[in-house]
């Protein structure tokens, strides 16, 4: 395997929750200040058709309608980060789903502590401010979101430093 190898893109998406909290530019800065590459990034209004296409596995599970919901509850912030092993790295920094279980340092622990339990028990919509792509699921993520005229290609001074 060459070090080329290892440089890959992955799917961010920043949730309406967060985007309406005014937390896109510390989102990105987060991605920026660790080196990564933006290559693409969009702001959507989310369809049904999109959300059943990204979230295919959990179309039928009884927590769908309401992440549905909060999905389109406002606009998300959709990118494509490019960095060493980038999809493992953005589900570090993001964090565990469940807000409680996120270490502080992460995205969804230093921005939310919602559990999915207390959602379930009071009745409200579950959010975590964000979301990426697992690996292995990066690129059919990049699929349904982005046409590939939508990605950019540009040196960044981090791959000199960082990388
Ligand atoms: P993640 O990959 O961390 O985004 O988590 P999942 O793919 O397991 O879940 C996708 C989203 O569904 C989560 F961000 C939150 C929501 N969810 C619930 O609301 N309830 C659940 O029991 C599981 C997931």
């Amino acid at each position: 395997m060459t070090e080329e190898d290892y440089v890959e893109r992955t799917f961010v998406a920043i949730k309406p929750d967060a985007v309406k909290r005014g937390l896109i530019g510390e989102i990105v800065a987060r991605f920026e200040d660790a080196g990564f590459k933006i290559m693409g990034m969009k702001m959507v209004q989310a369809t049904d058709q999109l959300l059943e296409q990204h979230y295919e596995e959990h179309v039928d599970k009884p927590f769908y309608d309401e992440l549905v919901e909060v999905m389109q509850s406002g606009p998300v912030v959709a990118m494509v980060v490019e960095g060493v092993h980038a999809a493992e790295n953005m589900r570090k920094m993001v964090g565990e789903t469940d807000n409680t279980e996120a270490h502080p340092a992460t995205i969804r622990g230093r921005y939310a502590h919602m559990s999915m339990e207390h959602a379930d028990e009071s009745g409200s919509s579950y959010k975590n401010v964000i979301h990426a792509a697992e690996p292995g699921e990066q690129e059919r993520e990049i699929e349904i979101w982005f046409e590939e005229e939508e990605l950019h290609e540009y040196r960044h001074s981090d791959e000199e430093e960082v990388r």
